[in-house]
């Protein structure tokens, strides 16, 4: 791999700090109160700090794993002026997140060995699925990928619809049958369309809502098991989107759904607009599943690969 694509683009740095704007205005807000009139980092404002960081939605496990980080940072460094918290706490969430292998990935690729590479995307009604389904197929399209998108929301036309839309925008081919009908016989033509093709990459778009849970993860691995008949391996990721503006309901939505059925990497959306972005760092540091992708705006190029290293540089900077 080239040196440069290691390189954090600056493209990339300028959407995901715009992106970033709101949690991080909101988060410094709460800091500056946080140590108001404090030089020395003691006791209250360690105190503060973990509320600050539980209402920005870094969620109570991964905060308690914080405040003990820089404790035991406070008790090495006799001295640790409020002046650098701010700094302190990049390193420290930066090495917390550095004790798994997960979310450091910097470009958008798919296994070379697997043909078609499928891709399952599941998760609750107006997560952005479908949305960010279209941002990904433009973005392998980019990377000369042959794509094809399998409009297995059959639920309600206007999902169908909208799969549509993003297929025309991106100029790649969709498979669709009517609505109300099975989905896993459209992921089924999805995938013999993608091996006759030649396909590089299939993106398969699901319902969120069906009567109950259990209709829910019934209906997702009859799809798996249908359209392991054409590709035997298939699916080789299911993507889980959760919508980041919700905080702790889409940690929550992760544990229910992760426990339900098998889900292979997490994508977080609606980063900007609104003020919990701190959810991706309790998300990262909570699941053994990587946060793969990020969304931070309803544009095409508005998905980006996450990288925890980024993402902490532009959260707390
Ligand atoms: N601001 C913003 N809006 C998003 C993002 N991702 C999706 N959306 C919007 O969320 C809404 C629901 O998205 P959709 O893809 O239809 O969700 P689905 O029901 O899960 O397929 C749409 O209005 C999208 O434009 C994002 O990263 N940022
Ligand atoms: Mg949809």
């Amino acid at each position: 791999m080239s040196f440069f694509k290691n390189i954090f683009s600056k493209d990339k740095k300028e959407t995901l700090d715009k992106g970033l704007e709101k949690s991080k205005t909101n988060f410094l807000n709460k800091m500056s109160k946080a140590v108001a009139g404090k030089s020395k980092v003691d006791d209250d404002v360690l105190d503060n700090l973990e509320e600050v960081l539980v209402a920005s939605d870094v969620g109570v496990n991964t905060t308690l794993k914080i405040i003990d980080r820089i404790e035991a940072r406070v008790a090495k460094d006799k001295y640790l002026g409020t002046d650098e918290l701010n700094r302190i706490l990049r390193e420290e969430i930066a090495g917390l997140l550095s004790e798994t292998n997960l979310g450091n990935d910097t470009d958008f690729t798919v296994p070379e060995n697997k043909k078609p590479y499928v891709l399952m995307v599941v998760g609750v009604n107006g997560v952005g699925k479908t949305t960010t389904i279209g941002k990904l197929a433009s973005q392998f399209k980019k990377k000369g990928l042959k794509v094809v998108l399998g409009a297995a929301d059959t639920f309600r036309a206007a999902a169908i619809d909208q799969l549509q839309v993003w297929a025309d925008r991106v100029d790649v081919p969709i498979v669709r049958q009517e609505m109300g009908s099975d989905p896993a016989s459209v992921a089924f033509d999805t995938l013999q369309s993608a091996v006759t093709q030649n396909a590089d990459v299939v993106i398969i778009d699901t319902a969120g809502r069906l009567h109950n849970k259990v209709n829910l993860m019934n209906e997702l691995t009859k799809i798996k098991r249908v359209m392991q008949k054409v590709v035997a391996d298939a699916p080789h990721d299911v993507l889980l989107v959760l919508d980041g503006s919700t905080g702790q309901n889409a940690f929550e939505q992760a544990k229910q759904f992760t426990k339900a059925t098998e889900v292979t990497s997490l994508a977080v959306t609606k980063l900007d607009g609104t003020a919990k972005g701190g959810v991706v760092i309790g998300i990262s540091d909570q699941f053994q599943i990587p946060v793969k992708y990020i969304g931070v705006g309803e544009g095409i190029d508005d998905l980006q690969v996450f990288n925890k290293h980024e993402f902490v540089d532009s959260f707390f900077k």
